[in-house]
């Protein structure tokens, strides 16, 4: 099957073949036809399958969607970007909205008009907007009216993006209007399984972001590999969450995997826990995503949580921390889902089910991935040993144009950049980021680590461990700390917590340094930014940079 790109500036910037990693589809739920569009395998079979009326997309103040309706509502407006707007298949769109179910009709319009979509992560500034258009030659956009602010100075930036419609407004030639000009019929393009339907930008860490790209048999592969064999979802649950859908965690989570079975997602604008918690009983949502730190703060809400609907939480993003496991068994009865995913990989790669859960491991390698501990040179460790996290399978990085592809594939595998060790059951123990392994003295300290045990304290509320250098040991272990609300910063107190650290993991491990903060850094998706931390000590001001 060929290409149905006619704009083939995302295939021209794949990679070369040879620095691809190994794609590796060794189930028969693995095989893929040569032609594939994954928006017609979520969306128009389900109306094939005859369940058109079936909830699908809900937001608290509506509307609220059938599988017919978001198809209509699909088909409307890849009607106006094929045209209107003058979309060819290939043409990569840009989606700047947050959570909504307009949001997810426009995506699945980009798709089925063969179009590829680029979710901006809400909230960007006309910069960020500036260089992911720029990094992505993106050419249409479609983006909510209450955000134009931001993209309006990013479309007189860019030379490129030429068609801009906006949603969510009563406008003469905004997207509604536009849409009520055409009927609900579209014909899905016939794409390859191997066209592109997506480019993710990383929520970056470090650097100038990379932009991964992903293709329509690896949507329909992620939706066979973490849902089918650890989730086990059913076409009655309720499927709710906090990760944005530029976030490809949110958008499995909260799109691909419900549709794939038939079920329905609540997509929320402010998904903060308070508007989780009431959202989760309004909706009586069944199946939660969200992160670490979301769930610490939900955990402490257990009168509201007891007789909650949900049946099945799913945590990644970051470490999840044992003791927020224990908080969240104690609150609600339920074993939290841990996995590992990421951007380049698309979705969770490494993880464990409610009766396979053990705390302090992410898990089993999902069905349909490998995954390996590795040294320096790629050669697998032993059990017990702490390297570099390696894996294969049916997903993997590609980058669009960007020479930290070498550094990511491997000798065909995905070096996700965290370090790893394996237990003798096979099961994988996450340490750090390779980036936050602290060198002190000779010995190898997971930051992590120490950031559970000084969770442990009743004064933590939050904190973040990083090395700072040392003329005597190389670095030191240093420790930021948010304080419970009442709780105050005393030298005592200091001395208190290096106390509590050392009875519960090895001494040498204790934070020599500790320093109060208000808040701590972290990026849109709640990754904890050690970087900037690192950043600020490497700039003599010791007090954390503003969230
Ligand atoms: C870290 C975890 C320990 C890890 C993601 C699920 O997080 C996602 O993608 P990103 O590209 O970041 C990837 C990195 O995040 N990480 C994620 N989950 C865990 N560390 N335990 C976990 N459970 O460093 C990884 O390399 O932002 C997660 C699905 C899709 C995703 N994109």
């Amino acid at each position: 099957m060929t290409t149905a790109h006619i704009d083939t500036f995302a295939h021209d910037h794949l990679p070369p073949r040879e620095q691809w990693p190994d794609l590796v589809f060794d189930r028969p739920e693995l095989q893929f036809p040569a032609q594939l569009n994954c928006a017609a395998e979520l969306l128009d079979r389900q109306l094939a399958l005859g369940n058109g009326d079936r909830m699908c997309v809900r937001a608290p103040g509506g509307p609220h969607w059938t599988y017919a309706d978001l198809h209509e509502q699909a088909n409307r407006v890849a009607a106006v970007l094929v045209h209107e707007m003058g979309l060819v298949p290939g043409n990569r769109v840009l989606l700047d909205a947050p959570n909504t179910p307009m949001l997810a009709a426009c995506w699945f319009a980009v798709l089925k008009a063969g179009g590829i979509a680029v979710t901006a992560m809400p909230l960007l500034r006309a910069k960020e907007l500036t260089q992911i258009v720029d990094k992505a030659r993106i050419t249409h956009a479609l983006c909510d009216s209450r955000l134009a602010g931001q993209l309006g100075p990013a479309v007189a930036a860019c030379p490129t993006l030429e068609q801009v419609r906006y949603f969510h407004t009563d406008a003469d030639d905004g997207l509604e209007a536009l849409m009520a000009r055409h009927d609900g019929r579209f014909d899905t393009v016939a794409t390859a399984a191997d066209d592109v339907c997506l480019i993710a930008f990383t929520s970056g860490t470090t650097g100038v972001p990379k932009a991964t790209v992903h293709f329509h048999r690896d949507v329909m592969a992620i939706c066979h590999c973490f849902p089918t064999h650890i989730l086990r979802p059913e076409p009655d649950d309720v499927f709710i969450g906090s990760p944005p859908l530029a976030f490809t965690f949110g958008l499995g989570g909260l799109l691909l995997f419900p549709m794939a079975v038939g079920a329905s997602a609540v997509l929320l604008e402010q998904a903060g826990p308070i508007q989780l918690l009431g959202a989760i009983d309004m909706f009586d949502a069944t199946v939660l995503f969200t992160a670490p730190t979301s769930y610490r703060v939900l955990a402490r809400h257990s009168a509201e949580l007891r007789d909650s609907t949900l049946r099945k939480c799913v945590s990644a993003g970051e470490p999840l921390p044992p003791a927020t496991r224990v908080q969240w068994r104690v609150a609600t009865g339920l074993e939290l889902i841990d996995g590992i995913g990421a951007t380049e990989m698309l979705h969770i790669f490494i993880s464990a089910d409610e009766a396979h859960a053990r705390p302090g491991a992410t898990g089993l390698p999902v069905p349909g991935y490998e995954a390996r501990v590795v040294d320096d040179n790629g050669k697998p460790v032993g059990p017990g040993v702490i390297g570099l996290l390696a894996v294969r399978g049916p997903t993997g990085c590609r980058y669009l144009a960007d020479e930290r592809q070498t550094v990511y594939v491997r000798d065909g595998w995905n070096y996700t950049g965290d370090a790893y060790s394996m237990d003798d059951d096979g099961y994988f123990h996450h340490q750090a980021r390779a980036d936050d392994m602290i060198v002190s003295a000779g010995y190898n300290i997971a930051a992590p680590e120490v950031e559970n045990a000084l969770a442990g304290h009743g004064a933590v509320a939050d904190c973040a461990v990083i090395g700072v250098p040392d003329e005597d040991r190389g670095q030191i272990v240093k420790a930021y700390v948010v304080l419970h609300a009442q709780i105050e910063a005393t030298e005592r107190l200091v001395e208190e917590l290096q106390d509590f650290v050392k009875q519960t993991v090895a001494p040498y491990k204790y934070p020599r340094a500790i320093a109060f903060v208000d808040a701590l850094p972290r990026t849109p998706t709640g990754k904890l930014q050690r970087f900037r931390l690192r950043e600020s000590v490497a700039a003599h001001n010791d007090s954390a940079p503003t969230p």
